[in-house]
């Protein structure tokens, strides 16, 4: 190290599990006894949780920031919460009893904030602040970083050592044009624009994207309701076995009015269109040769680890792949940087970095299925946790989860939901839910948590 770690300064921008994920890492250090640089975490919305933190708001903020926020409501799981559990922190801790395996969305929510909770990690976040900029000086070998506090309207920049860029990338819409899309009749919005359900109750709609989006915003809708729900795909079709409400399409390839054609001639008058077409990685507050340019990939290129911009490994980004696994591989990637940081862990040459991305970018790109591809993650996973004190968990048996959970959905979509499955970490096997999911309307924490007899009102009591 050049100067005394405590002189240092780290910037952490954004406050989901990822940058909660490097708080975390540093504070388990920090009881360990080691001498910590200090830490800043500039945060855009007004509380922690990312993704996880609802909002009703669409389009801009209160204060005319972008909306982060792509969840909608009556958001379940769609993945087993035995996949996604905290090594150092396990559900059955947190709730003080086994819980079902598909939580809702504030279930998830109040079981990330649990762990923030108990350490007090946010007495180093700046809440309400936008980074508006970040730059390096190679005379200073310093990063600026320039934000507005939103509720002040100020501008200030200060000089970090390190800058982990924790944003997210399910945020900014791809939306595609389609030819007619402007003289549709009726809504057309992007996946991270849909927050009710309700609002297509008895609608025909047409969903664009054969990916988690489409599926889960389908069969969400057609749980509250909607008339019928057609997918267009543009690679393959899902190709469960839907019941006869749903519909796979090709490829959409114009509109005529409220007319959908797709590319093998077939037709579809719908009322509603979303585009379920995924998202950019997008940072605008970052000059191009600081950039990640991605599509949402298992292992993005230019990264060393999938963490480290090889170009400059003192800019680190968390959780810019696409995930199969999540919480814990984005505590694993802060366990790896902060180690890094902190000295413990060294990077090679230039070179060796170059090579070790290539080969991991070569593996991903050599997968041939869904179960490789979990395989692959798997093994990522253990490659980075390996070097570090990340309490050791059973990374590949939760792989053997996420197959399961596979295989289950390719059996029943509507009621996958239902499964239990054992916690790698407790070897716990969770109860079952006690309302199946497509009767399961009410998603609240108290209603998930209610046991057999009681109400949502009595467990709020
Ligand atoms: P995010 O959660 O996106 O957090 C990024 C944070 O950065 C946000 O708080 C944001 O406000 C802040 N930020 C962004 N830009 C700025 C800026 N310029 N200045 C300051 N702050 C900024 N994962 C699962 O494990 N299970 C699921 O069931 C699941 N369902 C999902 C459903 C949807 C609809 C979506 C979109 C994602 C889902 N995910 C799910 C994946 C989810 O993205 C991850 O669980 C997790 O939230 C990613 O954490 P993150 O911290 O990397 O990013
Ligand atoms: P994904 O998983 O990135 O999937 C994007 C989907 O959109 C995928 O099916 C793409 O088809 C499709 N797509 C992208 N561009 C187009 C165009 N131009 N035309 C037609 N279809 C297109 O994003 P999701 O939103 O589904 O999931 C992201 C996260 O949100 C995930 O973690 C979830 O849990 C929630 P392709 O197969 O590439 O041909």
């Amino acid at each position: 190290q050049e100067f005394p770690l405590s002189n240092q300064r780290i910037a952490i921008l954004g406050a989901g599990p990822s940058g909660l994920a490097q708080l975390r890492a540093f504070e388990a250090a920090a009881n360990a006894g080691a001498e910590i640089p200090e830490i800043v975490c500039y945060e855009k919305q007004n509380d922690v949780g990312g993704m996880w933190n609802y909002t009703w708001r669409t389009g801009v903020g209160a204060y005319g920031e972008p909306v982060h926020g792509s969840m909608y409501r009556y958001l379940w799981s769609n993945g087993p919460k035995e996949c996604l559990e905290f090594a150092d922190y396990s559900f059955e801790e947190h709730f003080g009893k086994p819980i079902a395996s598909y939580p809702p969305r504030a279930v998830l929510r109040d079981y990330i904030m649990g762990r923030v909770e108990k350490i007090d990690l946010r007495r180093s976040i700046r809440f309400h602040t936008e980074v508006q900029w970040v730059d390096y000086s190679e005379e200073t070998g310093k990063f600026t970083v320039t934000v507005r506090d939103l509720k002040a309207d100020e501008l200030s920049t200060e000089e970090f050592d390190y800058v982990i860029v924790a944003t997210g990338h399910f945020s900014t819409p791809n939306a595609p044009y389609f030819e007619g899309l402007e003289q549709f009749p009726g809504r057309v919005l992007h996946a991270h624009d849909f927050r009710d359900a309700c609002e297509f109750t008895d609608k025909d709609l047409l969903l664009v994207g054969s990916s988690y989006s489409a599926e889960d915003i389908g069969t969400q809708c057609h749980k509250y309701g909607a008339k019928s729900v057609s997918f267009s795909y543009r690679t393959s079709p899902m190709g469960y076995e839907w019941p006869p409400e749903f519909r796979e399409y090709p490829l959409l390839t114009r509109l005529e009015g409220s007319t959908a054609h797709f590319v093998d001639g077939s037709t579809r008058d719908v009322d509603a269109i979303i585009l379920c077409t995924g998202y950019q990685h997008y940072f605008s507050f970052l000059p191009d040769d600081l950039t990640l340019r991605t599509y949402n990939r298992l292992y993005p290129e230019d990264l060393y680890k999938g963490i480290f911009w090889i170009d400059n490994p003192k800019l680190i980004y968390l959780g810019m792949q696409d995930q199969y696994y999540t919480f814990n591989m984005f505590d694993a990637q802060a366990w790896y940087a902060r180690d890094v940081i902190l000295g413990k862990l060294a990077l090679p040459s230039r070179d060796e970095m170059v090579a070790d991305s290539r080969k991991w970018v070569e593996m991903e790109e050599a997968t041939e299925d869904v179960f490789e591809d979990i395989d692959f993650q798997a093994a990522y996973i253990r490659d980075i946790l390996g070097p570090t004190d990340y309490p050791d968990f059973d990374i590949e048996g939760m792989g053997e989860l996420f197959k399961e959970w596979k295989r289950d959905k390719q059996k029943d979509i509507l009621g996958y939901r239902n499964k239990s499955y054992r916690s790698t970490m407790t070897g716990t096997l969770a109860p079952p839910h006690h309302t199946p999911w497509m009767e399961a309307m009410d998603d609240s924490l108290e209603a998930f948590l209610a046991e057999d007899g009681e109400t949502a009102e009595e467990v709020r009591k």
